[in-house]
C-alpha cells in the first residue's frame, strides 16, 4: 500500500494579519507534488482568512477544538463549527496541549472520536519527554497515549498519527532520521497488532520536532516516515521546500 506523505505545518500562537498574508502567498506559490497532503493550522482567529485566501489543494486544520457541538464553554470551537467554515482538520493531543494545558490521555481521546464524528480528520499527536526517552520509556509512553486514541477510533482513514519527541520540539535537537525510524516502526507495529493490519499498513505516522527545510528529505525517506508536522520551519519560506521535500 503507498501511503500520500502528508505535510502539516503548526502555526502555533504565531503571526499578526500581515505574516499570514505572506504566508498564504508563500503557499499559493508552492508546488505540492501530487502524492502529497498539505495541511496548515494557523491560529484560530486567522482560519477563515486563510481557508479563503489559500489555494483549494491546501486544507487547513485548527489547532485544537472541544468534544461538544455548542453550549457554555467559553473560549472554544466546536467540530461543527470548524465545518461549517470549510474546515477538514484538527491537531488534537499536541504535547503543548498536553503540558501547558493539562490534557489528559482520555481528555485527547474524547476530543478525538468527537472530532472523527463531526466529520473531521485528526491529526494525532503523542510522543515522550526527555527523561522518558533516557530512562527507557519511549515505547511505553507512544503506546499508551495511542491507545487512548485508539479506543476511541472506529475509522482509522481519518487519522493521521503525528510522533513528536517533546524533546526535539522547537528545541532545534531533531531526532536522527534512524531515532525516528525505530519509533515509527513500534508505532506501526502496534497499529497491527492492536487494531489492524489494514490501519497499520494505511494510516500515515507524521514525524514532528525541528523538522526544516535541510532534514526533511532524509528523514522522509525512512520507510515508516509518512510526513511531517512542521512547527517553527512553516513559518518561513522554508515550508515551500519540506514540501517539495516530500515528492
Ligand atoms: C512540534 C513541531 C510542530 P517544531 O511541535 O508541531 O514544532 O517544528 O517547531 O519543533
Amino acid at each position: 500500500m503507498t501511503r500520500n506523505f502528508f505535510v502539516g505545518g503548526n502555526w502555533k500562537m504565531n503571526g499578526s494579519l500581515s505574516q499570514v498574508n505572506s504566508l498564504v502567498e508563500i503557499l499559493n506559490n508552492a508546488s505540492v507534488p501530487s502524492n502529497t497532503e498539505v495541511v496548515v493550522a494557523p491560529p484560530a482567529i486567522y482560519i477563515d482568512r486563510v481557508r479563503q485566501a489559500v489555494k483549494k489543494e491546501i486544507e487547513v486544520a485548527a489547532q485544537n477544538c472541544y468534544y461538544k457541538a455548542s453550549g457554555a464553554f467559553t473560549g472554544e470551537i466546536s467540530p461543527e463549527q470548524l465545518k461549517d467554515m470549510g474546515i477538514n482538520w484538527v491537531i488534537i493531543g499536541h504535547s503543548e496541549r498536553r503540558e501547558i494545558f493539562g490534557e489528559s490521555d482520555d481528555f485527547v481521546g474524547a476530543k478525538t472520536q468527537y472530532a472523527l464524528s463531526a466529520g473531521l480528520g485528526v491529526i494525532a499527536c503523542i510522543g515522550e519527554k526527555l527523561d522518558e526517552r533516557e530512562s527507557g520509556k519511549t515505547e511505553e509512553v507512544c503506546f499508551r497515549q495511542l491507545k487512548a486514541i485508539a479506543e476511541h477510533v472506529k475509522d482509522w482513514s481519518h487519522v493521521v498519527v503525528a510522533y513528536e519527541p517533546v524533546w526535539a520540539i522547537g528545541t532545534g535537537k531533531v531526532a536522527t532520521p534512524e531515532q525516528a525510524q525505530e519509533t515509527h516502526a513500534a508505532l506501526r507495529k502496534w497499529l497491527a497488532e492492536n487494531v489492524s493490519k489494514e490501519a497499520a499498513n494505511n494510516t500515515r505516522i507524521l514525524y514532528g520536532g525541528s523538522v526544516n527545510g535541510k532534514n526533511a528529505a532524509e528523514l522522509g525517506k525512512k520507510e515508516d516516515i509518512d510526513g511531517f508536522l512542521v512547527g517553527g520551519a512553516s513559518l518561513k519560506p522554508e515550508f515551500a521546500d519540506i514540501i517539495a521535500a516530500s515528492s
